[in-house]
């Protein structure tokens, strides 16, 4: 039986702007207005696809969402046709039209949290979709996330699908941006490490002042009893309050983990020791030994971990074992940042290889190259299971770049999202999308 983690990136939409929506997410908040290029972003998502399948690694597609959400828009009681919604809305509340506009589904590090079946209780692969209901725009996502991931993962003897937590601020959750899995080999049992920044329920616990804490540890804790983990198989950690309030919105931001090592920085958590002896111990118990890479502050700053999504990474096996990295650009933009980098590699520890990524168009609203995927790791019997339409190959990716060329814009700004061609372009483009990948009927409305 052999097993993999496939890497699952968010295909970008045709709306893909700067909204300024997400308080808390520095790059979002600077951005905020610039003109956009939504063909690009979907290019240079594409390219990194590309390069990983080009590299050995799996690599899958997840596809983007119908917006604007008009559904989103007449829920909120503005009425007439699709394209009166979009108008009405323009001119009496543009901050609402652009939060419905928003492709924040591109990052599907927040579509789900995913425990491979070594880990649960029915020894099933479990799905649990983010509820994301922190900010506006990321909550109207998880419905048709669970429907695309239904149809991703369709055979019910291998998957198991899990709705969004109760849509309330105690059960944030914002799935595997803040869920590492530790393991030997995927294919064997692991330890799921969640990182909360609150808890809703133990005011005891400590909160951060400035910016919210996306992640309760009541919404972690109820996603792991749902996936049937034990807790032998389970370690929890507070995020430290302090680097929330410094713009580290999910624990992504601020550390990675993959097979048995952990790369993080000094000020990630809170308790550091704690936590990394419990994860070194369960990890002891499932057969594996920890490696925790801690970067010192004195050589990188939460400030520079924020601006250069050094910890929004992947980290990758490569066939050799040893690991490789996958960074921006903005990384190699940053001194400090970059030469760290090249000290660790020459160095004898387990991440020996670095590979920049130009992703400037997500990055620009706080998505690195870690958002853009979601992890899941699969025996072969699942991976033979999963929807082939959405497994990345050579003559998908040239299909996929064709599409993007026929559908997208090359700008967009504000302004464009009143136009109500937007979603009339948007619909068409989902609509030979869901053929491409054989996904069905998964968005709300289909072209007849
Ligand atoms: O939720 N940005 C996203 C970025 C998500 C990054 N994901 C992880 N770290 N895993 C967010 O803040 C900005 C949209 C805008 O402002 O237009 C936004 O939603």
């Amino acid at each position: 039986m052999n097993a993999y983690e496939v890497n699952f990136d968010g295909l970008v939409g045709p709306t893909h702007n700067y909204g300024g929506l997400s308080y808390g997410n520095v790059a979002s908040q600077g951005n905020s207005q610039q003109q956009s290029s939504p063909k690009e972003a979907a290019k240079q998502g594409l390219a990194k696809m590309k390069a990983l399948m080009d590299m050995g690694f799996k690599q899958g597609v997840l596809a983007p969402q119908e917006r604007p959400d008009v559904a989103a828009l007449r829920s909120l009681g503005f009425s007439g046709s699709d394209a009166q919604v979009i108008q009405q809305a323009a001119k009496q509340a543009m901050p609402l039209l652009v939060a419905s506009c928003s492709a924040s589904s591109m990052w599907t590090a927040n579509a789900a949290t995913v425990s491979p079946s070594a880990d649960t209780a029915d020894g099933r692969v479990h799905f649990t979709a983010a509820n994301l209901n922190c900010k506006f725009h990321r909550s109207l996502e998880h419905p048709v996330t669970g429907r695309i991931l239904g149809a991703m993962f369709a055979d019910p003897q291998h998957f198991a699908h899990h709705a969004a937590l109760p849509a309330v601020a105690q059960f944030g959750d914002e799935g595997a941006a803040n869920h590492t899995r530790f393991c030997r080999g995927y294919g064997e049992a692991g330890v799921e490490f969640f990182v909360f920044g609150r808890s809703a329920f133990d005011s005891r616990l400590p909160a951060p002042q400035r910016y919210p804490a996306r992640q309760t540890l009541e919404a972690s804790q109820a996603v792991a009893r749902l996936h049937g983990l034990g807790e032998d198989g389970v370690v929890y950690a507070q995020q430290n309050p302090a680097v929330i309030d410094q713009g580290v919105f999910h624990n992504d931001v601020i550390a990675v983990g993959n097979g048995e090592v952990l790369f993080y920085h000094q000020d990630a958590f809170l308790d550091t020791e704690r936590v990394l002896a419990q994860l070194q111990d369960k990890l002891a118990r499932r057969g594996g030994q920890l490696r925790a890479v801690c970067v010192p502050r004195d050589q990188v700053t939460v400030e520079d971990a924020v601006r250069s999504y050094l910890f929004n990474s992947q980290l990758l096996t490569q066939a050799d074992g040893s690991m490789l990295l996958i960074v921006p650009e903005e990384c190699r933009n940053n001194g400090r940042v970059w030469q760290y980098l090249t000290r660790l590699t020459a160095e004898t520890g387990p991440i020996r290889e670095v590979k920049v990524f130009d992703l400037k168009q997500s990055m620009q609203n706080g998505g690195g190259p870690a958002c853009l995927r979601l992890r899941v790791a699969l025996k072969d019997a699942e991976l033979a299971a999963v929807n082939p339409g959405v497994i990345m190959t050579p003559a998908l990716n040239e299909t996929l770049v064709a599409w993007v060329d026929k559908h997208y814009r090359d700008r967009l700004s504000e302004a464009d999202l009143a136009d109500p061609q937007l979603l009339v372009e948007c619909r068409t483009a989902l609509d030979e999308l869901t053929r491409i990948l054989t996904l069905g009927s998964v968005y709300p409305f289909q072209l007849a």
